[in-house]
């Protein structure tokens, strides 16, 4: 089908008339979308059944990933890049007049989550295919994905994201597969052969049916299965309300909850963790059966890692199956779970530590509610007898505790392995949040730094900057990204430093265009490209930014011959839709910017866009084009970040607090490679527990803070009155938690330095190679490895 042009083309001529019933000279762009999109599906069928029939006589261990979310953005071209056919088939379009990219514009973005965390479970599915490795995906398939962000006169508005409207090439559906979940009803416990039994009556069942999706690995012959699963009526009751129970059964996977690291407690949300985990154990149990006749030996064969808590449900589940359906006394089947289940931590906000209140989770789920009590009774005992009296301990570690079943808690208890996400990360876990958990059962914690899929963020997004990769050290890096590191031997050679920074104004010119058509703002290439895209969030800091954007603006005002390296700032975030605080900050952006940009006293020196609908296929744009990427969160707070990484690969410089994986890539590239300023999170820390911070001193005593500060609530901005208010409060009579002014001054002085440096372009040049030879740590094929060999124990298998 794809061996060579010729044979493409007759195949998808011959497709193209039997899909869509017309003529080719008749067919639409999405009908040539739909052929190829079937032919590589079918193309990976083979691969797909003989993948899951070696690892069945592999007999080996399989991981199945748990989660919530999976931002998994185009898939048409990686696949054809996976599959090694990209070129055969961009050719054999042409000749029939199709361009390759037109198609690519037709696919949604598969938007199924919402940022880092769910970014990095697609980028895991990438890796584990591409290093043969048994492991699938479980999650949900959402009918509408992450909301779509329109900006109206400033301001985020939401709009429901369609991405199945026109179907979904990649999916089959497989109704044979179909199971049940439970919500609901009463438990009843009866004597039955002299063992307490536990029947769950007068439930209502929902009915989930899998959706397959095809993960195919670089280059191998490994197809894994990205399983979705999709909620259904099942039988429609006789008496009750039809209508009512189709739209409740159904709103399960209706929407993807727009949130971010907060605690969103609602209802429909714990039923969706539930039916997650409920439908994907059952089908994972289904097909262990196929080969074992009991589950003693579950733990050694399968691994379920759950990503952060959402799927920690798994935990009671699959005790109860092994006692209620198994027939496994406690002991047993609790020996069996915990050496199942793995567990990620992905952030220690306090906010973003899940807990659900009894009244909620009792009646919904009356049977693991439970057990979930049980576990809890017994692990408390285990603590008593440790240190009888010590009721502060228990209380501090307890699963259920003030009327709230804390789903952290219960994950560390039921799972053998707990990480963190990056060194620093991995640290405040163990030395402070979860410090107790950690004396307590210390092997149980390790790190996996994140990592990326940089065959998507580098290889696909960046194919000319790849090129002059491939010409320089061949072609192997696309599957070893740590020879990335070769291309350090060109760092003082400057016709390859040259190329590369063509590549680099080639790409900025084609983010000008977009940025030209999306927002009628012309950029100068010339000018530094700075950029902070990622989820609006206060820890983030994206205030930072535009309070220093602000200074800036001020002083070009006051002084008309100040000379500054011209300035492209570029954002791009969606804000949770109920983070009231969150979205005044996308407005203020989009206000500085509106005044700035049509200032004639600044003209070409500085300019500020807001890009709206940031998402997987806009950033494969971005960070080709960025000079300056943007990492400053308050030290502590941003767990490992991601986008750090793909900026670092498309050789962006970072500007960065020592926060999350920066100081990992602070590591690799030395320090004079990187530029980083302000608190480090010790000392956070240490303010946070002891004090000592007063905002109100840096208001006072520097003069630019209190400028720009003022101008949040003075009229400065034509039209706008007090808007501001909340982001001025926050930094004045909420004492500014995020340390805002108080890192204000290091940050501007470090982005001077930036502006000096980048005038110096055989240096930027040279310090961008140095980014981008060391950034193969960050690939998801080391990280999933480390998981491979230190948590799951699974083998590769080719
Ligand atoms: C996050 C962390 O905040 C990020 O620092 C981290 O890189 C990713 C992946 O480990 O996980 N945790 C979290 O809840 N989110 C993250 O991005 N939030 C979203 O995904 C919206």
């Amino acid at each position: 089908m794809f061996s060579n042009k010729a044979s493409f083309k007759n195949n998808f001529l011959k497709r193209l008339e039997m899909l869509c019933g017309k003529s080719f000279s008749e067919s639409s762009a999405r009908d040539q979308y739909q052929t190829l999109g079937s032919m590589i599906r079918e193309f990976v069928s083979n691969d797909w059944i003989e993948t899951n029939e070696r690892y069945l006589a592999a007999q080996g261990k399989q991981v199945y990933y748990l989660s919530i979310e999976y931002l998994l953005g185009k898939l048409l071209r990686q696949n054809l890049i996976n599959l090694g056919v990209e070129e055969t088939v961009q050719a054999g379009l042409k000749e029939l007049g199709i361009d390759l990219d037109e198609l690519e514009e037709l696919e949604s973005d598969a938007g199924l989550g919402n940022g880092g965390l769910g970014r990095l479970a697609a980028c895991f599915l990438d890796s584990l295919a591409s290093l043969n490795l048994p492991g699938h995906g479980h999650g949900i398939r959402y009918k509408h994905g992450l909301f779509e962000q329109k900006i109206v006169d400033g301001y985020q508005v939401e709009l429901p994201e369609q991405w199945l409207r026109s179907g979904n090439v990649w999916e089959i559906r497989k109704l044979d597969s179909a199971v049940k979940v439970p919500f609901w009803g009463k438990v009843e416990a009866k004597m039955e052969d002299g063992r307490l039994v536990f029947h769950h009556l007068n439930v209502e069942t929902v009915t989930a049916v899998p959706h397959d999706m095809p993960v195919i690995g670089y280059k191998t012959q490994t197809v894994n299965t990205l399983r979705l699963w999709n909620a259904e009526p099942t039988q429609f009751p006789i008496h009750a309300d039809v209508l009512k129970y189709k739209r409740e059964t159904e709103s399960i996977s209706e929407f993807l909850y727009p949130d971010d690291t907060h605690d969103e407690g609602k209802i429909l949300r714990l039923k969706q963790q539930y039916f997650l985990v409920s439908a994907s154990i059952q089908s994972i149990l289904k097909t262990y059966r196929k080969q074992h006749a009991s589950l003693n030996q579950l733990n050694e064969h399968v691994c379920i890692h759950i990503n952060d808590t959402h799927p920690v449900l798994a935990i009671p589940e699959l005790m109860r199956i092994l006692i209620d359906e198994e027939g496994y006394e406690w002991e047993q089947a609790w020996h069996i779970t915990k050496n199942t289940i793995s567990y990620t931590n992905h952030t220690t906000l306090s906010e973003a530590l899940e807990k659900w209140p009894i009244h909620i989770f009792q009646p919904l789920l009356p049977r693991i509610y439970m057990i979930v009590e049980e576990i809890n009774e017994r692990f408390c005992r285990e603590l008593w007898e440790q240190t009888p009296g010590d009721w502060k301990r228990i209380s501090d570690l307890a699963i259920i505790a003030d009327n709230f079943v804390k789903m952290a808690h219960l994950a560390i208890v039921g799972s053998f392995s707990v990480n963190g996400v990056a060194k620093l990360h991995t640290e405040i876990l163990k030395k402070r949040e979860m410090n107790q958990f950690y004396q307590l059962y210390p092997e149980k914690f390790n790190n996996k730094t994140n990592g990326i899929a940089y065959r998507r963020w580098l290889l696909k997004a960046n194919p000319k900057l790849s090129s002059l990769i491939t010409d320089a050290i061949g072609p192997s890096w696309m599957s070893s990204a740590e020879e990335l590191t070769h291309l350090l031997n060109f760092q003082n050679d400057s016709t390859f430093l040259d190329q590369l920074l063509k590549i680099k104004n080639d790409n900025k010119q084609r983010l000008a265009d977009i940025i030209l058509d999306k927002t009628g703002v012309k950029v100068d290439t010339g000018a530094i490209f700075d950029v902070q895209v990622k989820r609006l969030h206060a820890y983030k800091r994206q205030l930072l930014n535009v309070l220093h954007i602000m200074h800036l603006y001020n002083r070009i005002k006051e002084d008309p011959s100040y000379s500054i390296v011209p300035r492209v700032f570029i954002f791009g975030a969606k804000a949770s839709p109920g983070y009231y605080y969150a979205k005044k900050i996308i407005k203020l952006i989009n206000t500085v910017a509106e005044q700035i940009n049509n200032d004639p006293r600044v003209g070409d020196k500085i300019k500020v866009v807001f890009l709206e609908n940031y998402r997987v296929s806009l950033a494969e744009k971005i960070f080709p084009a960025s000079d300056v990427s943007e990492q400053i969160s308050t030290a502590s707070k941003e767990a490992s970040g991601t986008g750090n990484m793909k900026f670092m690969i498309n050789g962006a410089l970072t500007v960065g607090t020592l926060d999350g994986a920066n100081i990992e890539i602070k590591e690799l590239v030395g320090p004079s490679n990187i530029f980083t300023f302000g608190l480090t999170a010790d000392e956070v820390l240490h303010y946070y527990q002891h004090g000592g911070y007063q905002s109100r001193e840096y208001y006072h005593h520097d003069y630019r803070i209190r400028q720009a500060v003022d101008q949040l609530v003075n009229g400065f901005f034509a039209g706008v009155n007090n808007e501001f208010e909340p982001i001025f409060d926050s930094l004045l009579e909420e004492n500014d938690q995020y340390f805002v002014l108080k890192d204000f001054a290091s940050y501007a002085k470090i982005q001077e330095q930036i502006g000096e440096t980048f005038t110096d372009k055989a240096q930027w040049q040279k310090m961008s190679l140095t980014n981008i030879a060391q950034a193969g740590y960050f690939s998801s094929d080391r990280t999933i490895r480390e998981y491979a060999d230190d948590i799951w124990g699974i083998k590769s298998l080719k």
